[in-house]
């Protein structure tokens, strides 16, 4: 039988088979064998088709599906960018301050050969008014003495190395802001005593005379003495003596509150100074 259109085809098989189920007949069976062999060919074109459409449509989701990462991707590091972006704005800001601050800090340091106390006036001005007043931090310490003078009970001391006159001596102690000593406690005294180096006869001036009155000893602030340390059979005026120095020898047996000597005025020794922190003291009696 002729075959054209795959609908009459189909009908025709199912009734053709039909046919061969109810009434077999070997003259249907050559007929048959073309639409028998027909049928896988069409089931195949048909998933062949359908492979093809999934295919496409596997495809277009991978394409897609790629495109949306890629664009995701991408916002990302357009992120990434953005974020490095604004670090290294940052970086170069703080780079900016710290240039700034070097620079104000070498000019106020005189190009950097000085520490200290220029830090300090930086650090304020960078501070703002909450940082303490540079006045306090170097407000001068008030029981500190001058190199090589000594502390004792709110004044300063200075032992000479040099010899002098009693006069030249107490000029000396003036030309510093002080006066020769003044002793006025056996404290005072074994203080003194005690910083002295023994000798043979080593002597040193204190601020004291008897000068203008024979046997009133007056000390060089203007005040009379009220007590003494003087060594036995001391004072003697025994040649003419006037000016008082303290003796330290090698004997030791002699001791601090029996040391003071009247001597001659004209007498080369050493001397002690003595500068009151306060200031309170003033010579009164010049020589
Ligand atoms: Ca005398
Ligand atoms: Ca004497």
């Amino acid at each position: 039988m002729p075959s054209s259109g795959s609908d009459g085809m189909f009908c025709r098989l199912v009734d053709e088979e039909d046919e061969l189920d109810h009434s077999p007949d070997v003259q249907f069976n050559a007929p048959l064998r073309p639409l028998m062999t027909s049928g896988p060919g069409r089931y195949r074109l048909a998933t062949i088709c359908l492979t093809t459409m999934c295919g496409i449509l596997l495809i277009s989701i991978i394409a897609i599906s790629a495109h949306y990462k890629g664009k995701a991707a991408g916002g990302a590091a357009a992120q990434d960018v953005d974020a490095m972006s604004a670090t290294i704005s940052k970086l170069q800001q703080e780079k900016a301050d710290l240039q700034s601050e070097l620079a104000a800090r070498t000019a106020a340091t005189g190009g950097g050969r000085h520490t200290g106390p220029a830090d300090v006036t930086v650090e304020v001005k960078q501070s703002g008014p909450k940082t303490v007043a540079p006045t306090t931090r170097v407000a001068p310490t008030p029981f500190l003495c001058p190199m090589e003078w000594l502390l004792f009970n709110g004044s300063c001391y200075y032992i000479s190395r040099v010899s002098r006159d009693w006069p030249e001596s107490k000029s000396f102690c003036e030309s510093k802001g002080a006066h020769l000593a003044i002793v006025i406690t056996a404290e005072e005294q074994t203080f003194l005593w005690d910083q002295l180096p023994r000798g043979h006869w080593n002597a040193f001036w204190i601020g004291i005379t008897d000068g203008h009155t024979e046997d009133q000893w007056i000390w060089v602030d203007g005040t009379p003495l009220i007590s003494s340390f003087w060594e036995e059979g001391e004072p003697n005026n025994h040649i003419d003596e006037d000016c008082v120095y303290i003796v330290k020898t090698q004997v030791l047996e002699r001791v601090a509150v029996r040391s003071w000597y009247d001597a001659p005025c004209d007498m080369y020794r050493r001397f002690i100074c003595e500068k009151e922190m306060g200031g309170a003291r003033s010579t009164a009696l010049p020589h």
